[in-house]
């Protein structure tokens, strides 16, 4: 067992060094407050002790071999070394045992065992980890789970806040809805029309590039029914450009496309020309919250070229784990516009703000 004090202004700060020095297996052995004399008793300042320790790789403990019962009769002292001998084993071994959660204390475990459930990212739970720890060596090493939950939405909220939250902002007339196959942009637009219909009283229409496939546009061409709104079908520029003038009446327009149009640069170009996008389109990006978070940052960055200001995730519903939708608001700084939560339109799509946003990640029944 390797033990080391360190000192730091604050536990944080301690933490990092250890971190640093002993690697993410390290375990706080105690901490403590000191404070310098200062001058007169004047100008005090505060700094923490921390012991840590760790089972050191380099130096494994040397094998003694069992003292035999003659030995123990032949050494009275031998029985008190034998103990000590054995505490110092099981001490080894729980040190072993200990992952690196364990460095925090088991009060945490639960929190930290949802945050992880959820999939947030390491960097994240490490800090909402170590301010919940300071806030417990501060009162008494008490804290309960409901302070627990509030201090880690307050960390969350203070790395989401700066970025934009809720729906269609209703200051640009198209919508355009970027995204890979299958996510649910289609499904996705409907729902927005139709809340756009229906609540904000707007007159909507539909464009659609997605000429792969028929049913592509039977889709489309049947919510659009349902809302009595006018599609157009674009296969080229000239045609987007009719398309739009026929909608100058309109107050939003719906820009859907097949997910393999990106594929074709040449068309994803036009397509930006052509919109006004500073202008006159807000741009969404949807991602699915059931892909695997690496292959949704392969997607953003197929996408960067676009303004996308805020994403929507969909299928909510079909994952318990939604970490992913902060760890990527985070990485690429980008607001949260929608989560869609089932096939139903209109019914399934939600408007989020930040608490609601929060409020469904700590709703997980792991907590
Ligand atoms: N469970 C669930 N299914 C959804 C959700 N949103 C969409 N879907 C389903 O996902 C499937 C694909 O939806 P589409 O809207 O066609 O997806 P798309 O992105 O337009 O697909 P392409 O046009 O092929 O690129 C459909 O079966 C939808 O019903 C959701 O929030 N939850
Ligand atoms: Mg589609």
């Amino acid at each position: 067992m390797k033990m080391k004090k360190y000192t730091a202004d604050t536990m944080p700060e301690a933490m990092k060094l250890i971190r640093k020095e002993l690697g993410e297996e390290a375990v706080i052995l105690s901490s403590k407050a000191v404070y310098s004399k200062g001058f007169l008793g004047l100008f005090k300042k505060k700094s923490i002790e921390v012991l840590a320790g760790m089972d050191s790789m380099e130096s494994p403990a040397p094998i003694l071999e069992k003292p035999t019962i003659q030995q123990v009769q032949e050494n009275p002292n031998s029985i008190a070394i034998k103990k000590e001998l054995e505490d110092l084993k099981q001490m080894v071994k729980s040190i072993g045992r200990q992952k690196p959660n364990r460095t925090y204390p088991d009060e945490l475990e639960a929190l930290i065992h949802h945050l992880k459930e959820q999939e947030l990212a390491e960097e994240l739970i490490t800090s909402i980890s170590d301010e919940l720890f300071v806030h417990m060596k501060k009162n008494e090493d008490h804290i309960s789970i409901e302070m627990q939950q509030k201090l880690a939405k307050d960390y969350l909220k203070s790395q989401l806040e700066t970025f934009p939250f809720g729906g269609i902002s209703y200051n640009k007339k198209y919508i355009n809805v970027l995204g890979p196959t299958g996510v649910g942009k289609t499904t996705t637009i409907a729902k927005m029309a139709a809340r756009a219909v229906l609540e904000k009283k707007k007159k909507v229409g539909f464009i659609t590039t997605d000429t792969y496939r028929i049913a592509a546009i039977e889709q489309l061409k049947t919510y659009a029914g349902l809302l009595q709104a006018p599609i157009e079908i674009v296969y080229n520029e000239q045609d987007l450009q009719q398309a739009m003038q026929k909608f100058e009446a309109l107050d939003v327009v719906f820009i859907d496309t097949a997910g393999r149009n990106y594929k074709e640069v040449k068309f994803v170009e036009d397509l930006q020309e052509l919109i006004d996008l500073k202008e006159n389109t807000e741009t969404f990006l949807v991602l699915s919250s059931t892909s695997k978070q690496r292959d949704m940052e392969v997607i953003i960055e197929q996408f960067k070229e676009f303004p996308i200001e805020k994403f929507i995730f969909t299928k909510v519903d079909e994952t318990n784990s939604i970490g992913s939708i902060i760890n990527l608001m985070v990485k690429y700084k980008k607001g949260l516009a929608y989560y869609t939560d089932g096939q139903e339109v209109p019914e399934d799509i939600m408007g989020t703000s930040l608490d609601e946003l929060l409020n469904l990640f700590f709703k997980g029944d792991s907590l």
